[in-house]
C-alpha cells in the first residue's frame, strides 16, 4: 500500500484535465498542469531523486516556494518511499541548521530564493546543482515502491515545548485514511474546484486540502500565496475553499466579496485556529455561507469536523471523524462526563507514529490504552460535539502558525541587558493572536526595535514579537513560576488595535 498508488489511479482516470490550474512557467507566464503532465512530472522528479541514490526510507528535507515541481517533489517522495519533511519557507538559517541535523537527510531540497550561505555552503560542498533540470532528463520511475501501512511518508515538524522542533512521524496509512475520510465526509465529487491559497508546508495545505483533491482528481486553482485580491478574482470559478481564520477576516474586509462572487461556492472551511464567532456571523450575513470549521494537528491530520449536512455552530469543532474516537479526560485519561472541560485526547489510523528519535516524548504523550494526548482542553456535548476552550500547552497561534513561546524566550534570555522574558499570546485583529514579549529589563535603550534587530536571522519573522514590554521583574506566583496569565490580562489591548 503507497498513498500515491490512489491518488494515480485518480490521475490515470483524469487524463488531461486540469490539476494545478494558473500557475506559472518559466518566463511567468500562466499556465495549467494537466493531470497526465503531474504524473509525468512525478515520475522525471522520482527518476531524479532515484538518480541521487535516494532509498525507501531516506528523509527528504525540503524548503521550497509553492510551485507545481515542489507538489511534484512531494508526490515523488511519495512514489518512491522516501520521507517527505518539509520547512516552513520563513525559517532561518539557524533553524534550518537544527532540522538537517535532526531529520538527517539523505537530500535537502532548498530553493534558489533562499540564497543563505548555509545553502549556498551546501550546494558548492555536494555539487549536485538543480533538481528541475536533473529531473528534466531523468530515466521516469513508473513503478511505485510499496510500502507497509506502518512505512513514514512525511516527517512534519512542529514545535516543542523544549524551545525545539520535533519531527512528528506520518505513514502512508495515516494519510490515506485521513484524506479517505474527508474527501467523503465533505462529500468531494469530480465536479469540484478547490481554490488553494495554503502554504504546501504544513499538514492543511499539503495534505487536508491537496489529497481531497488528489483522490477525486478535481482542479486546483493553485495559488502561490493568500493574497486577498487574487482569491476575490478566482472565487467565481471555485466550489471549495480551506484557509485559517485570518483568511476569512481578510476577505471580509473587503467590500468585493459578496455572495454574488460566491454562487458556484459549496464550502467555506476553517482551521488551524479557533475561528471568532463573530467572524463566522458575518461570513453568514455576507454571503449566506455557514463555514465549516474542524479541527486537527500534525500529529493528527483531521479529529473532528463540523457536519456538512446538518448544523455548523460557531465556537465548535463538531464531531469526531468516522474511524477517528475522541475523548475529554482527567489528567489520568479517565473519561469525563458531557459538559466537563478536560484534555482532547484521540485515538484512530490517522493518530501518528510517535516523534523522530524521540522515544520517550512518545511514550509519555499516549495513554497505555492508545489514546493520544493532544494538548488541547475541550467539552464534549451528549451528542458528541466537541468545543476546544483552551490549551494545556504553552503555544501562540497567529495567523494559523503555531509560535512556543519558549523558543522565542530561549534566544531573548541571552540578550545582552535582559534578565528574563516571557512570550504571551494576546488578541490581534488580524491574526488572531499576536506574540508579545515581556522583557526584565532595567537597560534603557531596549525597545521593539532592539529585539526585532537581535532576533534578525536567528528566528523566523512570523515568531518575533509584534509588541515589546519592558517591565522590572515578572510576576511570580508563591512556587515562583511566571504568571503568564497576568500578563495576558495586563497587555490584552496592547496588540488588539491594527
Ligand atoms: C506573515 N507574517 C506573520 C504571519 N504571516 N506574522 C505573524 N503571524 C503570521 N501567521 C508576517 C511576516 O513575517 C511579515 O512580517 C509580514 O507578516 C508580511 O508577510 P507576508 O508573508 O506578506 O504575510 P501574509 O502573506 O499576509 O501572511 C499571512 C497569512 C499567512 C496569509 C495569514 O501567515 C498564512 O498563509 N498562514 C497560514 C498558515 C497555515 O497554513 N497554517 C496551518 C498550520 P514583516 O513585515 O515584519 O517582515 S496548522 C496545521 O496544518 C494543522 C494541522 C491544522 O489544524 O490545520
Ligand atoms: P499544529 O501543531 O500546527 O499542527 O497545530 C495544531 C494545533 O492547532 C491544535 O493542537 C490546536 O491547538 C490548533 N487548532 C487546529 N484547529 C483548530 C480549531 N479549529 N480551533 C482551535 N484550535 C485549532
Amino acid at each position: 500500500m503507497n498513498l500515491y498508488n490512489q491518488f494515480e489511479s485518480a490521475f490515470l482516470r483524469a487524463g488531461d484535465a486540469p490539476a494545478l490550474v494558473g500557475v506559472r512557467d518559466a518566463n511567468g507566464v500562466k499556465e495549467t498542469w494537466s493531470y497526465a503532465r503531474l504524473r509525468r512530472e512525478v515520475q522525471q522528479t522520482a527518476g531524479a531523486l532515484v538518480s541521487f541514490g535516494l532509498e525507501p526510507g531516506d528523509r527528504v528535507l525540503v524548503q521550497v516556494e509553492k510551485t507545481p515541481q515542489a507538489v511534484a517533489l512531494y508526490l515523488a517522495c511519495l512514489k518512491i518511499g522516501a520521507v517527505y519533511a518539509p520547512l516552513n519557507t520563513a525559517y532561518t538559517a539557524p533553524e534550518v541548521r537544527h532540522f538537517l541535523a535532526d531529520a538527517d537527510p539523505a537530500l535537502f531540497v532548498a530553493s534558489r530564493e533562499f540564497d543563505t550561505p548555509v545553502r549556498q555552503a551546501m550546494l558548492d560542498e555536494s555539487g549536485l546543482g538543480s533538481l528541475t533540470t536533473r529531473a528534466a532528463s531523468a530515466t521516469p520511475v513508473t513503478e511505485t515502491t510499496p510500502r507497509d501501512d506502518d512505512d513514514l511518508a512525511a516527517i512534519i515538524y512542529t514545535s516543542g515545548t523544549t524551545g525545539r522542533s520535533k519531527g512528528a512521524m506520518l505513514s502512508h496509512a495515516n494519510l490515506a485514511s485521513n484524506a479517505t475520510t474527508l474527501s467523503e465526509y465533505w462529500g468531494w465529487c469530480s465536479d469540484d474546484v478547490l481554490l488553494h491559497a495554503l502554504p504546501i508546508f504544513h499538514v492543511h495545505g499539503l495534505f487536508v486540502a491537496l489529497h481531497c483533491a488528489f483522490l477525486n482528481a478535481t482542479p486546483v486553482i493553485f495559488q502561490a500565496k493568500f493574497d486577498v485580491d487574487a482569491v476575490l478574482d478566482e472565487l467565481p470559478g471555485a466550489t471549495v475553499m480551506m484557509g485559517v481564520p485570518t483568511f476569512y477576516t481578510r476577505l471580509l474586509a473587503s467590500e468585493r466579496f459578496n455572495a454574488e462572487r460566491c454562487a458556484a461556492m459549496r464550502l467555506f472551511i476553517s482551521g488551524s485556529a479557533p475561528l471568532a464567532g463573530q467572524t463566522f456571523a458575518a461570513f453568514e450575513q455576507r454571503t449566506g455561507f455557514r463555514i465549516l470549521e474542524r479541527y486537527g494537528m500534525s500529529e493528527t491530520g483531521m479529529n473532528t469536523s463540523n457536519p456538512l449536512h446538518g448544523e455548523r455552530l460557531a465556537g465548535t469543532v463538531g464531531f469526531g471523524l468516522p474511524g477517528v474516537e475522541v475523548r475529554i479526560a482527567d489528567e489520568h485519561g479517565k473519561p469525563l462526563p458531557s459538559g466537563t472541560v478536560g484534555a482532547i485526547e484521540v485515538r484512530g489510523a490517522n493518530v501518528f507514529k510517535g516523534y523522530w528519535r524521540l522515544p520517550s516524548l512518545s511514550e509519555s504523550e499516549f495513554r497505555d490504552d492508545g489514546f493520544f494526548i493532544t494538548g488541547d482542553l475541550g467539552t464534549m456535548d451528549a451528542a458528541g460535539r466537541v468545543a476546544i476552550v483552551g490549551r494545556s500547552k504553552d503555544l501562540v497561534i497567529s495567523g494559523g502558525y503555531n509560535v512556543y513561546p519558549k523558543e522565542v524566550e530561549t534566544l531573548l534570555d541571552d540578550m545582552p541587558g535582559v534578565y528574563e522574558s516571557a512570550v504571551i499570546g494576546v488578541p490581534h485583529a488580524d491574526f488572531g493572536e499576536a506574540v508579545v514579549a515581556v522583557l526584565a529589563t532595567d537597560d534603557e535603550d531596549i525597545d521593539g526595535a532592539a529585539v526585532d534587530a537581535f532576533l534578525s536571522g536567528k528566528l523566523a519573522r512570523y515568531k518575533q514579537p509584534k509588541r515589546v514590554v519592558c517591565v522590572r521583574e515578572l510576576p511570580r506566583n508563591v512556587m515562583g513560576k511566571v504568571q503568564k496569565n497576568v500578563l495576558r490580562e495586563s497587555y490584552r489591548e496592547i496588540a488588539a488595535a491594527p
